[in-house]
């Protein structure tokens, strides 16, 4: 039975109980999306983000095969730590990861799946996965899209980096019935840009009406969930033109050496990180901090 399975941190436990807000995060990024240390400092900073703002944070991983929504220190610094050596877990890889009591780090799609079980309705990442440029060819698209159409977990995030087809991403979104809202955007953010010129579905300046429309999804038993884009802060966005040679380069090194797969995202991730220096990497764990506080704001009302 699946209560066999679920482990329910007791401050996630009491949190559920008595009504709190609380927000799911992902643990992939701390794997195989940054570097240590950087990883662990970004995993503690974004549960104390939300502390600040008021929720409870639910960090989930899978650990000896069961299912964890909640994380202990020490487990968030062994995540970070392990970092590739830790399986990434989507949602294929959990029922195997269950039956042979290995340890996994929960992408998007892994943590909208344990929220859910957990009853936790809202997770916060930096980006979501999408389709891949090329995907014509190698049909390389994230299992995000997919769950984001069945499962009833709202994932605020920066939008999503132009190492993917975003026009392509952002048809896929429509076909499995997913809305985008855009908070104080018309356009989807490009993760370290705050534009992409591809319009958002709705506009939204004010968390209280973001609730609304997860309460107005809920109330209709829509069995999907939402997409709310946070455009990196100002301060934090790097030179679109800069980024999107750096991504480029990434994109064809990748082609070159025949990554494909799983592998495919970490890839990406870490050349554009070791191409840019520090740079990329203190925006995007900024705009990471940013979507956790904003999740946070938009729990208190759900
Ligand atoms: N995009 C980022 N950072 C990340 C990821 C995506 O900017 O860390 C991670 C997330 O865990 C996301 C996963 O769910 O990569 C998508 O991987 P794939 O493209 O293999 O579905
Ligand atoms: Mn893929």
């Amino acid at each position: 039975m699946l209560k066999d399975h679920l482990l329910i941190s007791p401050e996630v436990q009491d949190a559920l109980a008595t009504g709190k807000p609380i927000i799911a995060l992902e643990s992939t990024i701390i794997s195989h999306g940054m570097p240590y240390p950087q990883n662990l400092e970004t995993a503690r900073g974004c549960e104390a983000v939300a502390r600040a703002h008021g929720a409870v944070p639910a960090t989930c991983a899978i650990l000896g095969g069961k299912l964890c929504v909640g994380l202990t220190d020490e487990q968030l610094d062994y995540l970070a730590r392990t970092g590739t050596n830790v399986i990434k877990a989507s949602r294929r890889d959990i029922p195997l990861l269950v039956a042979r009591k290995l340890d996994g780090a929960t992408t998007v799609t892994g943590t909208m799946i344990l929220a859910s079980m957990a009853g936790i309705r809202i997770h916060a990442t930096g980006g979501i996965g999408g389709v891949h440029r090329g995907a014509q060819e190698t049909m390389d698209i994230s299992a995000d899209l997919e769950e984001l159409g069945k499962t009833p977990v709202v994932v605020v995030c920066a939008g999503a980096k132009s190492l993917l087809d975003l026009p392509l991403t952002m048809e896929y979104l429509e076909t499995r019935g997913v809305p985008i809202i855009g908070y104080g955007t018309d356009e989807l953010p490009g993760f370290y840009t705050r534009n992409t010129g591809l319009p958002v579905d709705a506009r939204m300046d004010d968390v209280k009406e973001i609730a609304a429309a997860i309460r107005a999804q809920y109330e209709l038993d829509y069995k999907g969930g939402m997409v709310v884009a946070n455009p990196i802060p100002e301060e934090d966005a790097l030179d679109s033109e800069y980024i999107e040679k750096v991504i480029q380069d990434a994109v064809d090194e990748a082609k070159e050496k025949g990554i494909r797969g799983k592998a495919t995202t970490p890839f990406l991730l870490q050349r554009i990180h070791e191409i840019t220096g520090g740079n990329s990497l203190a925006s995007n764990i900024k705009l990471v901090y940013n979507n956790v506080a904003v999740a946070s704001e938009i729990a208190k009302y759900l």
